[in-house]
């Protein structure tokens, strides 16, 4: 199975062997990139013929009733692919669906016709924590192109020239770094946002402060960026000089004149400018005095960022969207708080799939920007997912997607990892996880109930040892992935110790055995980082509480 899931394939049983091709025609050196990065090489008698074609059929989709750049064409015959869309960035897509075919073995004679459904699909870098080093966010970027991502939002509240100090200037490395970065958006078809958080600080009568944020916005302006963030959220909800209360009625007043202003300003400078904000209520109540007073206020150019129901919302519905866009007169553009694991959520680590967003979310939205986490490494798991959802909500399965992305990311180790991620799943999305252990432990417990004591044991001891080889897996720090979840991993190291106590109690329940027992459950629930909960501790309960 290809991910993400093509929208159309009509594909015979006539499979093709191929692991080299030759490209020809239109956007060669995309092409052969793109195969390149997936060690395909551009020698083999394969034909690969690129055709640029800008017609109705090449970028109409409609399930949307829109355009895109991004639709293309595969027609797969026997010795000649031939790929058509109506530009580069079309091409790109193609490429990356014709090489994971290759690559998976899965290249049949036949066609795929492939377009997205959601418009704006993407990531933000906007959770308090430590930044993602210049390495990682590269590396993210190319992942996310892959899989079909189309945006990237730079926002991260812990760099201190996007916040605190919003006025200054970058220095020349963080300049640089942030140059490349855009470059490496660039590269891989990804629309690059800066964003700027001037609210702490902000005086909204002030005509210094106003052109201070033109001109730090400019200065990033100059590596070539064209999209910008004005972000307004976890910002003082009064206001903080008195010269601001002495002018406006209210703090959304402020809030939609400084948009306003910020937009006319820079599409003045440069008619090509696009801005996106987020106010300072971005979830809630769609009808709140604030957001609906600040969506009618601001441009209808503008898009409006929005959380949803909460603030790390469970789900994401048709309803809500068109509540919002009643509200507002803007359809939302999802900050979806989901992986991101920052502030009251340090404890857990979410690694499931995105599950609770409306399949037909798309027709209401203007797109969805998921919030990752710290660990960039992390986020590359559930994210992959994300960009199945949004390529194509209608086919998207979360266990399968998951399935591909522990694939992508781990390789022959993903098999063992499951072991790890089945007790990842707490999150916003869910309060569940360890559905494969509780599967287990119910087994065996029904195994022992109905007198099987020995099938029960081994079936325990069997998936101890399971457990214990992922442990000693995911202990190994220098895989990168592995080094992120440290304190998971230890505490999945309790967790093997744990069941292999439990098992040996039941096998032989001396007091010995009974007390180190107790001990372990007790160490395990003392510590406050959040892996398996209930059916774990239930099982030693239970254990101890059979003699
Ligand atoms: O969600 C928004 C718009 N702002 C902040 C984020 O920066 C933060 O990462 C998340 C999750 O804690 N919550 C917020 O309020």
């Amino acid at each position: 199975m290809i991910f993400p899931v093509p929208a159309k394939t009509e594909l015979s049983e006539n499979k093709l062997e191929i692991c080299a091709v030759s490209v020809q025609g239109e956007c060669v050196p995309v092409a052969e990139r793109v195969l390149d990065s997936y060690n395909i090489a551009s020698t083999g008698s394969y034909k690969v013929t690129v055709k640029i074609e800008n017609s109705e059929k090449t970028t109409c989709v409609k399930e949307t009733d829109s355009f895109s750049d991004e639709k293309y064409f595969l027609e797969i015959g026997q010795s000649e692919c031939v790929v058509i869309a109506s530009c580069e960035k079309g091409v790109f897509r193609a490429i990356n669906t014709l090489s994971k075919m290759i690559v998976n073995g899965e290249l049949y004679v036949g066609s795929v016709e492939d377009y997205p459904l959601f418009f704006k699909r993407g990531y933000i870098e906007g959770f308090y924590g430590k930044t993602w080093s210049t390495e990682k966010r590269h590396s993210v970027m190319r992942l996310m192109a892959k899989y079909g991502m189309n945006t990237f939002y730079y926002a991260p509240k812990d760099d201190i020239y996007h916040r605190e100090k919003w006025k200054d200037f970058y220095p020349e490395a963080e300049y640089k770094n942030l140059a490349d970065l855009y470059k490496e958006a660039t590269d891989n078809y990804l629309s690059f946002y800066w964003c700027v958080g001037p609210g702490l600080s902000y005086k909204y009568t002030s005509a210094e402060d106003f052109n201070a944020l033109i001109n730090k916005i400019k200065s990033v302006y100059e590596i070539g960026v064209k999209n910008f963030g004005l972000l307004l959220d976890d910002i003082p909800g009064e206001f903080q000089y008195d010269e601001d209360a002495a002018v406006y009625d209210s703090v959304v007043d402020a809030h939609v004149r400084l948009v306003n202003d910020t937009y006319k300003a820079l599409k003045e400078f440069d008619s090509e400018i696009n801005l996106t904000v987020c106010p300072t209520q971005y979830s809630g109540d769609e009808h709140g005095e604030y957001i609906s007073k600040f969506g009618k206020g601001i441009s209808a150019d503008v898009s409006l960022f929005w959380t949803g129901a909460e603030i790390c919302s469970r789900v994401l519905t048709v309803r809500e969207a068109k509540e919002l866009f009643d509200a507002t007169s803007h359809k939302p553009l999802y900050w979806d708080n989901y992986p991101v694991n920052d502030c009251e959520m340090f404890q857990e680590m979410h690694l499931g799939a995105i599950i609770g967003r409306d399949k037909a979310l798309y027709k209401e939205c203007e797109g969805l920007i998921s919030n990752v986490m710290e660990y960039a490494e992390c986020s590359k798991i559930p994210l992959m997912t994300i960009a199945d959802y949004l390529w194509n909500p209608l086919a998207y399965n979360p266990q399968e997607s998951l399935k591909n992305a522990h694939k992508e990311i781990l390789g022959d180790k993903a098999d063992l990892f499951s072991y790890f991620a089945d007790h990842l799943g707490v999150s916003c999305l869910s309060k569940y996880s360890s559905a494969y252990m509780s599967e287990k432990l119910s087994h065996i417990n029904f195994l022992a109930s109905k007198g099987d004591f020995e099938g029960a044991l081994n079936e325990f001891k069997e998936y101890n040892s399971k457990m214990r080889s992922c442990f000693e897996m995911i202990s190994d720090e220098t895989v990168p992935l592995f080094a992120e979840m440290k304190k998971w991993v230890k505490k999945f190291g309790m967790c093997c110790d744990l069941l292999d106590q439990i098992c040996k109690t039941r096998e032989n329940p001396t007091d010995e055995n009974m007390e180190y027992l107790a001990e372990l459950t007790e160490k395990y629930n003392s510590d406050a980082v959040i892996l398996t909960g209930f059916c774990l501790r239930e099982a030693a309960e239970k254990t101890l509480n059979l003699y």
